[in-house]
Formats: C-alpha cells, structure tokens, sequence
C-alpha cells in the first residue's frame, strides 16, 4: 500500500474522512484503504486455489485486480516432532509444521475454508481465525472431529496481518500444542514492494519436564496456567531458523518479516541484533505505519509487519529482547547477509588497545570483605566450585563446559588444563589473551582475570578439573596464593 503524499489527495482523503464522520453512523476507515463497507460489497469475480507456505516463506504478493473466491484447503495433523536437540513434542498442527500454513489474500475475497481433520488424529479441532467477522472467528463453524473436514466462507472485509488458531477446548492446550498461524489480507494496492519477505511466529512450550530434559515431553498444563514456559521459539522450535535454516540475503535488498506471535501467553518484545526497522506496520495494521523502529511488541495473538534495507554482512539475530527467553529457552534465530562491506556503514573494529585505568592493577574484589567458606574436603569444594562456575565460567565456556566453535575454549577434556595447574591458576588470576591452542584448535580471545578470593578459585578450579572427563586434580587456596599472576 503506498500513502498518498500528494496535496490534492492528501486533501481529498481528508474530505472523505471528515465527510465520512459528519455524515454517516459508518466508521471512519484511513482514506488510503478501502472501507469495511466497500470490501463487503466488492464483486466476486472468479476463483482460485490458495497458494500457502510454510514458514519461514511467503506466498507471492497479490497482482490480482480483482476481488475473487479463494479456496483454502488446511490439513490438521498431530505430529511428533523436534522441539529442541533431544527433545520432542507431539504438535498439533495447521498442516503438519509450526506454525501453520501462512494464507495470502486481498481485501473484499470470498474466502471459502476448508478444515480437514486427518482420520489419525485423537482430537476434534477448529479455526478462529481474526480477520473474520462473525461469531467465534469462525471457531464454531469449523468444530470437525477426527476424519472430518468442514467448510464455511467469509469476506476479507478490514487489510491486515492477523493470526489464525485453534479454539477448541481447552484452548490454550490446542494453542500451546502449536496450533496457530498467519493469514495476510493485502491491501487492495499491496504493500510496498520489497525484495524478500519472510515469515517468523513466536510461541511458548511448557513440558513436563525442565528446558533440555531429553525424550519426548509431554505438555504441562500447570506451567501453561502459571506462564511459565520451558521453550520460547520462533517458528515452532529452538534453532529453526538458525545456521544453514537461517533467513537469507543480500547487501542492497529490501527485507520485510512478516511476524505473529502465539503465545499462548508471552508477548515479544521482538528485535534484530543490528538492524533498525525502516518500517513497522505495528500489530499487522495496514493504515499507520510507523518508522526506525528498534523494538516492537508483538502481543499473544497479534502481529507485526517490518521493513528494513540490508546494508552490511554480518549475521543479524531475531530475538525476543525479553532476552533470557532468547538465550535460555530459545526465542533467537539469524538472517544472514552477504555482500561487501560498507566501512562508512559499519566499520568493524578498527583498533584494540591496551586500556589500563589508574589503580588497575589493584583489582578490587567484587564483595569486598566477603570470605568464602573453607571448604573441608574435596567433595566440598567441587560442590562450592560448581555454583562458582555457573555464575562466572558457564556463560562463555558453556555449561557442559564445551565451549563455542571459534570464540571460547572448550574445558572439557581441555590439554590445555593437562598443562598443569601453574599456568591455568596464572591464566584464570591474571587473566589470559592472545592466541592459545586448546585440543588442536586456536583460539584468539580475552578472558579477564577472575577477581575472587583464593578459596573460590580453587574451589571453581578443583570441580572443572573434576567435571567432564578431566584428570581429577584437587587445588588448594595454598596452590592459588603460589601461582596467583602479579598484578601489572
Ligand atoms: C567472558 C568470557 C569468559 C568467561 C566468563 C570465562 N572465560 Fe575462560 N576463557 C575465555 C577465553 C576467550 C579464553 C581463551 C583466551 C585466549 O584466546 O587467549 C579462555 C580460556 C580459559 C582457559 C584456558 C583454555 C582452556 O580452554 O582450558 C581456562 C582454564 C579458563 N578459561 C577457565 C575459566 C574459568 C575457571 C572461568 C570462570 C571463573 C572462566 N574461564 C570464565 C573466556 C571466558
Ligand atoms: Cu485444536
């Protein structure tokens, strides 16, 4: 849809908006789209098969003329399925994947819905779908038992981006099992062209289980009612989108997402990492669109449309800037770019400087005054170690103590800690930069040194020697006060 910038139509749109207020009981619609009234009374002409996609595609924008009758056909299918690395789900589904088959239409089609409900299933489903006028959004008309398939019609009367999902009882069950989706209602002059769109829907799991217990999990009604969900993802599971199923493209080329959120709970706060929105069309609607926007919430059941132009490489994370829902239960996936730099752009790091503030080498402790508890044995330091650890170590070398490809060690089966014990104490009190090899790989970061009294040290050093296949050393508070690196 473009907006008429133009004077006189710009004057003529306010005319028919004021003339629209004053005259008539009819709500005042933006003089750029269509009237609820005019879509009703559009002409059908014709009829065609929807074209629907799978996330992350979109269906091809409208070119059509026309009003027509537009057959959707959507399959539910319960299927067990990856919600993340060993750990699976049976979803409910609006054709077999989450989230469901996205629908395209153009504002005044006759939409005539069939919802077939696969024999195989267990449950009697239906459709609620908010671009529909009527009762239930469509729900009550489309309640099909197993081996069943219903039909109804509606007119796509308002433009917008909105979300299509199940409504049978329990609804937020069938909604949490992942039964929900997108359907466009394009207005009647499109939207503004752009090179790739992309379609990206947010939703909350809640198993049995806790985040990462492995096998397949059942669904649990107690954290749904609580909001306490395990998984937060995009497009149905933790990495759908990531590595080689990351989103695509190219320096120069318009992008636009196309993003729902469904819940059944959470609302997004959603982001790219590195990028400004040119153009969001905030909750799907088509009639304000808003501009450099850097964050924009996504409500359970709403939508959002954004814009943006590829202007560097680099890979760009989507994420739910509620960010331990990013990086602890999954909401993250990454749009990688190609293409040549623009150094006035983005110039990447030009310079890395030693940067030794006055009093550096003091390194004051954290807790000034705090004095860990001693431990008396060594099964009571690799217990204090392991806290240590995951509230300093984990959050670079990983909690399992594998590391991350390229950015930081590995401490698991490290020949690094093989050694011996001077050079990690050194490494871990003074800190460590510059290249290592760590198990035949390079390495070229910096850790900082550790600010912790000697007790929490060897402590934390004692349970990683005794974690994960490491030689099973025990260091002391003596061993640490011995090899501490000299403050510079
Ligand atoms: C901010 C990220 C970060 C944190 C947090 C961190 N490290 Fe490191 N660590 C690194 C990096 C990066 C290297 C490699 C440095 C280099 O390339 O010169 C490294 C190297 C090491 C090494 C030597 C290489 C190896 O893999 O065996 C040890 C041992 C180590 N770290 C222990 C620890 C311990 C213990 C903690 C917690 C007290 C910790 N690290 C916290 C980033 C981190
Ligand atoms: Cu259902």
């Amino acid at each position: 849809m473009k907006l008429r910038t133009k004077g006189a139509s710009r004057l003529m749109a306010y005319r028919v908006f004021a003339s629209t207020v004053f005259a008539s009981t009819v709500l005042a619609s933006p003089a750029w789209c269509a009237s609820r009234d005019e879509n009703a009374a559009d002409k059908i002409i014709g009829e065609e098969k929807a074209i629907l996609t799978d996330a992350p595609n979109v269906p091809p924008a409208i070119m059509r003329k026309n009003a027509t009758k537009v057959v959707v056909h959507i399959e539910v299918k319960e299927v067990e399925g990856r919600l993340a690395d060993g750990v699976s789900y049976t979803f409910w589904t609006f054709g077999g994947k989450v989230p469901g088959k996205f629908i395209r239409v153009r504002e005044g089609d006759l939409i005539e819905m069939h919802l077939d409900n696969h024999p195989d299933n267990k449950m009697p489903h239906n459709i609620d779908l908010h671009a529909v006028n009527g009762p239930g959004g469509g729900a009550a008309a489309s309640l099909t038992a197993p081996g069943h398939s219903s039909v109804f019609s509606f007119k796509a009367t308002n433009p917008g981006l909105y979300v299509y999902h199940c409504a049978t009882a329990p609804v937020a069950m069938h909604v949490a099992n992942g039964m929900y989706g997108l359907i466009l209602v394009e207005p009647k002059e499109g939207l503004p062209k752009v090179d790739r769109e992309y379609y990206v829907m947010q939703s909350d799991f809640y198993t049995k289980g806790p985040n990462g217990e492995q096998g397949l999990q059942p669904f649990s009604m107690v954290k749904a009612i609580d909001e306490r969900p395990d998984y937060v993802v995009f497009n149905g599971a933790v990495g759908s989108t990531t590595g080689d199923k990351a989103l695509t493209g190219n320096v120069g080329e318009t992008m636009r997402l196309y993003v729902g959120d469904g819940g059944p709970n959470l609302t997004s706060s959603f982001h790219v990492i590195g990028q400004i929105f040119d153009t969001v069309w905030a909750e799907g609607n088509m009639s304000t669109p808003t501009h450099n926007v850097q964050t924009t919430m996504v409500p359970a059941g709403g939508s959002a449309i954004a814009d943006f132009k590829l202007t560097v490489p680099g890979t760009f994370i989507l994420v739910d800037h509620s960010l331990t829902r990013a990086f602890n239960r999954g909401a993250l996936a990454q749009l990688k770019v190609a293409g040549a730099e623009d150094k006035m752009i983005y110039s990447g790091k030009t310079d890395d400087l030693v940067y030794l503030p006055e009093g550096a080498g003091a390194r004051v402790a954290e807790q000034p005054g705090r004095a860990a508890p001693a431990a008396k044995d060594k099964a009571e330091r690799i217990k204090a170690g392991e806290g240590i650890f995951a509230n300093n170590c984990a959050a670079c070398h990983q909690p399992a103590g594998q590391g991350v490809a390229d950015a930081f060690p590995p401490l698991a089966k490290s020949d690094y800690l093989k050694g011996g014990k001077a050079r990690v104490i050194k490494a871990v009190t003074g800190g460590l930069e510059g290249k290592v090899t760590v198990n035949g790989k390079n390495y070229d970061g910096v850790m900082p040194a550790w600010d912790l009294p000697d007790e929490d040290i060897a402590n934390v050093l004692t349970y990683v020697y005794n974690s994960w296949g490491n030689s099973g050393e025990t260091v002391t508070p003596d061993d640490i006060k011995a090899g501490r690196a000299k403050a510079n």
